[in-house]
């Protein structure tokens, strides 16, 4: 006899442990239906269920636990439709970890010169083939259900950060107006995570309304949105700061949009658990790799003479069997530079992250910061 499950007793699609902290900082586990992840964690990003360059299957190698895609990206092409017909994106793309969608939201600033936003929704013009996409709240929650990933955005109303006065105060009002939206249009609350999106721009008093309005919607986590986006670094600071001070303590944080190094350091020291960005695999496609001593332009000539890894001590395939050398002298010719860049890029990142988290659980976050700051900016004796 099958025992009937209460609803109470339907476990949750997240589950937060933390093991360990020091000050705002937090090593923890998050449980999702595909699989457990290390936080703070780094989220490479997959934009229409690909990454640019590198293979699932070498994500899996670099022991990536969390892709990040986008819905709007998806839902033009190959629609939320056919994704729910095979089983969605993590069947479709045959990634058996989990996936975390952005709601769309986001490319109101990207494609800002094709897009309008009302109460209703947002328009788009397809910047491919001029076609138009309405997203209400209502159609982006039902397309990342199609979609299945483990954690789905809120849409949020998304204006250029450094935005002050009424269009900012709008933005953020109406991104909780649009939460309730999205709670109500969401059907699968047993398996995917609605994660709302703290706005406000840096204007302390309007972050503080988002907060406390969010916070009383008691969601299985929280996204800080709207920075990054060109504002003065004390700003982003302070403002990463207050959110984390008044979060729930028990539910993981996400900064969208931050991927650069010192800047993931720091917010992890600040209390955020999840971070994404298109930085290492952009700035990879331009020849540019991630060091312990800062930025290697691969392109610049001095490499041609370097018979080392970009890393000595980079345990990555790329580090492993090329030179500087030869990359540098693969980058004009051959397409293939940028995948063994990009791989290099990620795996410095997730390991990063992984070695900042190992030393909150041994207790020597500061030794560890110190040794990161002092080579990152090449200070050391
Ligand atoms: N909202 C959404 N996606 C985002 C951001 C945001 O504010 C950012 C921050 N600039 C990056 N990606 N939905
Ligand atoms: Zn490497």
């Amino acid at each position: 006899v099958q025992k009937k499950i209460k609803p109470n007793e339907i476990p949750k699609p997240l589950e937060f442990t933390i093991l360990a902290t020091h000050n705002y900082a937090r090593a923890s586990i998050m449980r999702l239906p595909h699989g457990e992840v290390k936080t703070p964690v780094y989220m490479p990003v997959g934009t229409k269920g690909a990454m640019k360059g590198v293979t699932y299957q070498e994500m899996d190698d670099l022991g990536c636990k969390l892709l990040l895609a986008n819905t709007y990206h998806l839902a033009y092409k190959p629609g939320g439709d056919l994704l729910e017909k095979v089983g969605g994106l993590h069947k479709f793309v045959n990634w058996k970890h989990n996936i975390l969608t952005d709601s769309g939201g986001f490319q109101m600033v990207s494609l800002s010169q094709l897009s309008e936003v009302t109460e209703e929704g947002v328009t788009f013009e397809s910047p491919y083939d001029k076609t138009i996409m309405h997203l209400r709240p209502e159609d982006s929650i039902h397309t990342q259900n199609q979609i299945g990933a483990d954690i789905i955005m809120a849409l949020d109303d998304v204006v250029r950060t450094t935005t002050v006065g009424p269009r900012m105060q709008e933005a953020s009002e109406r991104t909780t107006r649009w939460l309730d939206r999205d709670i109500a249009a969401h059907k699968r609350k047993h398996d995917q995570n609605l994660f709302p999106i703290v706005q406000g721009g840096i204007d302390p008093k309007l972050r503080e309304q988002s907060l406390n309005d969010l916070i009383q919607r008691e969601a299985n986590g929280y996204a800080i949105g709207g920075l990054a986006g060109g504002e003065d670094k004390i700003d982003f600071w302070k403002t990463v700061a207050q959110c984390t001070a008044k979060l729930p303590i028990n539910k993981p944080r996400y900064l969208m949009g931050v991927g650069y190094p010192v800047d993931v350091v720091v917010c992890s020291c600040l209390g955020v658990d999840m971070f994404d960005c298109v930085f290492s695999t952009r700035t990879a496609r331009f020849g540019t790799a991630f060091t312990d001593y800062g930025f290697l332009k691969l392109k610049n000539k001095e490499a041609a003479n370097v018979f080392e890894p970009i890393q000595k001590g980079c345990q990555c395939q790329t580090c492993k069997s090329y030179t500087q050398s030869y990359l540098h002298y693969l980058i004009a010719r051959e397409e293939v530079a940028c995948h063994l860049i990009s791989i290099h890029n990620l795996n410095y990142l997730i390991q990063l992250m992984l070695n900042l988290r190992q030393s909150i659980i041994d207790g020597n976050l500061i030794e560890f910061i110190n040794g990161f700051l002092k080579k990152w900016y090449k200070t050391e004796g």
